[in-house]
């Protein structure tokens, strides 16, 4: 450990610190985080991105009786190094260890858990307004990327605590980028003011305005030019937050932790809500991620000396890369397509759309909720849009899904990334609630491949369908079967038996899939017989193939990686009961109701019996469970005729 760091348990101990020393501690966090992410994986640009700015603010403010949120909290890895964790931070974003979002339960300096963006400006103002409430005076002090303040609802609480006129503090930490090049009319403003070219903004729109206006010419124009100069000391370049009643300071250099401990010295004293506007580079310190910051945004383990990702080159697509590449090649031959996403085109794959099809594509910022209804007027209008979108970050845009999209009918389809557990990212990333949210709405038709290949004849499916479609995928590799070079049409509401077995049926879907096929090779090492359908679809179920199967074989299990309340399972239950299929003995297998903790995929997969064990032991319980059980039937008695049996299916 460095040799300041190792004096730095807290951020009191910072104050000790002269301005030199800091400077070499900034640099000693640096090469720690840098270090700890090439080894455990992890978001990088943007933690060192804000090294000063966070050894600045816990330098001024009395953290923790100062209250700081971290809008989207993936730049917290200083502020959890300087208050009390450096010794821990090896096990960040590991089981067990560290998260990598601010938590509350994990430390009194975590003020709020954040994971999402855009919503610290509003709970920010809801403390400022708690404290009031209480009589006391501690500062609440928020910090939100100029990404994360594209989002409609960090203008709600900028809205809202303008005219509340409360002491209140938002640091606007502006680096240019989300996680790719920052997007929309608010981005170009922000640029404008780094660059002082709102000043000749103004002085144009001026100029053109007193053009237009009857009996005002060019003599007054060129008054104005003369005051141009002047013009710099009495108009905010911040004029926009001053507007919206923020007392705005800045732009100031976010590296020069001098600078930044002086202004926020200042601000402490000022009243009333303040906007600090703060420039940052993504990735400061380390060339690799300064030169290109999307790409060190957040990634696995790399090699610290070239940046270099250490990676299973022979590891199959993932799913992500086949849906990119899938889009792609529909898009070609149907000029109506249209891709949106909401920040992420390399995230949801659709980056080589970006490239390819640039005039279809539409990356609207962290703006879910606008994406939906969007795409809704794109629709409507004779377009057809594919929203890609992460399942969690979905959730956001629940209404704009309902209300613009599913009530209206409208034929968008959603790509939904990362469904299920999706490892180190923790509780605010699992998409674990999405089959739950979406098969509660009428119209949706939601589908979940079992593999990549079956991803592609999804999607491809999804455009010829007139009503709203979701195609649901996990985060992380395929199976690694082989991509079909034709696209074809998968059945709607159609199911397929994989595996025919008379003691027990496996309803799977999606992700669980294959691994419910080996839990029933595993079975039959205990003399059970499993029959095994890839449902493909949770809305509509495939209610005739569920119910039958369900009359004849004794024993139902359903697999999903999603939670289990409202969830795929429960719609086997409903399908059963509304066809009065009784007599039969389920068990579902999924997610608790409980926020899944973060850690690697597969070792929450594992604890949670999403894998081929906990599937085949749960089916083993269900079955000893019942006293006096059946005596195993192993052979489907009758099968309506047309069923399709899965072909070239690994087992
Ligand atoms: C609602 C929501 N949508 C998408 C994301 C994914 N995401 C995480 S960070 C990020 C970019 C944030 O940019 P900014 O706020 O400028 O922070 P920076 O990384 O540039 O420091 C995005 C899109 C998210 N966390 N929340």
């Amino acid at each position: 450990m460095g040799s300041i760091l190792k004096k730095v348990n807290n951020p009191a101990d910072l104050r000790s610190l002269s301005k030199k020393e800091l400077l070499t501690l900034a640099s000693e966090i640096r090469e720690k985080i840098i270090n700890t992410v090439s080894k455990r994986g992890g978001h990088l640009a943007s933690n060192l991105g804000t090294v000063e700015l966070t050894l600045a603010i816990h330098y001024v403010f009395d953290t923790p009786r100062d209250k700081v949120l971290w809008d989207v909290g993936h730049q917290c890895y200083t502020h959890k190094i300087i208050t009390g964790r450096k010794d821990r931070f090896h096990t960040i974003r590991q089981y067990g260890g560290l998260s990598g979002f601010p938590r509350r339960d994990e430390s009194p300096y975590d003020t709020y858990d954040t994971g999402h963006s855009s919503t610290t400006i509003s709970a920010g103002i809801g403390m400022v307004e708690a404290r009031e409430i209480e009589g006391e005076d501690y500062k609440v002090i928020v910090v939100i990327g100029d990404g994360s303040m594209t989002a409609g609802i960090a203008f709600e609480g900028l809205n809202y605590a303008g005219q509340l006129n409360k002491d209140f503090i938002v640091i606007l930490n502006d680096n240019e980028m989300s996680i790719s090049p920052n997007v929309g009319a608010l981005a170009n403003y922000l640029a404008r003011i780094m660059t002082g070219q709102w000043i000749n903004r103004f002085r144009n729109d001026i100029k053109s305005i007193l053009k237009t206006m009857p009996g005002i010419g060019e003599s007054v124009v060129k008054i104005v030019k003369q005051v141009e100069e002047s013009l710099k000391g009495f108009i905010s370049p911040g004029i926009l937050f001053e507007e919206l009643g923020f007392t705005y300071v800045g732009p100031i250099d976010g590296h020069r932790i001098d600078v930044l401990i002086n202004t926020f010295s200042n601000v402490k004293k000022m009243k009333g809500p303040i906007l600090v506007h703060t420039i940052t580079k993504k990735g400061h310190g380390y060339l690799p991620a300064e030169k290109d910051p999307s790409f060190f945004h957040g990634l696995g383990p790399f090699k610290p000396k070239t940046g270099k990702l250490i990676t299973d080159q022979n590891s199959p697509p993932t799913y992500t890369h086949v849906f990119g590449d899938t889009i792609v090649e529909i898009a070609k031959k149907d000029s109506k397509i249209v891709a949106i996403t909401a920040a992420m085109p390399e995230g949801t794959g659709l980056s080589r759309f970006a490239k390819e099809i640039p005039d279809r594509f539409y990356d609207i910022g962290i703006a879910e909720q606008h994406g939906v209804s969007f795409a809704a007027g794109l629709a409507l209008n004779g377009a057809k849009p594919v929203v890609a979108i992460y399942s969690t970050f979905l959730q956001r845009a629940y209404d704009q899904i309902i209300q613009d999209v599913c009530l209206q009918n409208l034929p968008v389809v959603f790509a939904i990334d990362r469904a299920g557990i999706v490892g180190e990212d923790g509780p605010t990333h699992h998409g674990v609630f999405d089959l739950s949210y979406l098969r509660a709405i009428p119209n949706m038709i939601v589908m979940a491949p079992k593999d990549e290949n079956e991803l592609r004849h999804m999607i491809n499916t999804a455009f010829t369908l007139s009503s709203p479609v979701a195609v649901r995928y996990p985060r992380g590799k395929g199976i690694g079967v082989p991509l079909d070079p034709f696209l074809s049409l998968v059945d709607v509401g159609k199911g397929e038996i994989l595996k025919e077995g008379g003691d027990l049926v496996i309803f799977a879907i999606g992700s669980m899939v294959y691994p419910s096929l080996k839990a029933a090779s595993l079975l039959i090492n205990k003399g059970i017989y499993a029959t095994v359908v890839n449902c493909r679809f949770v809305k509509p179920m495939d209610e005739e193939l569920i119910s039958e199967l369900a009359s004849e074989i004794p024993f139902v299990l359903t697999v999903e990686e999603n939670v289990l309340d409202g969830g795929f399972g429960s719609g086997v239950i409903e399908t059963l009961v509304n066809n009065e299929v009784s007599n039969v003995k389920i068990k579902r297998v999924g997610l608790p109701s409980v926020f899944v903790e973060h850690g690697h995929q597969d070792l929450l997969r594992n604890k949670y019996k999403l894998n081929a064990e906990g599937i085949a032991n749960e089916a083993i319980t269900l079955i000893e469970q019942q006293p006096h059980h059946a005596e195993p039937v192993h052979h489907i008695k009758s099968l309506k005729k047309g069923l399709f049996i899965g072909k070239n299916i690994k087992h």
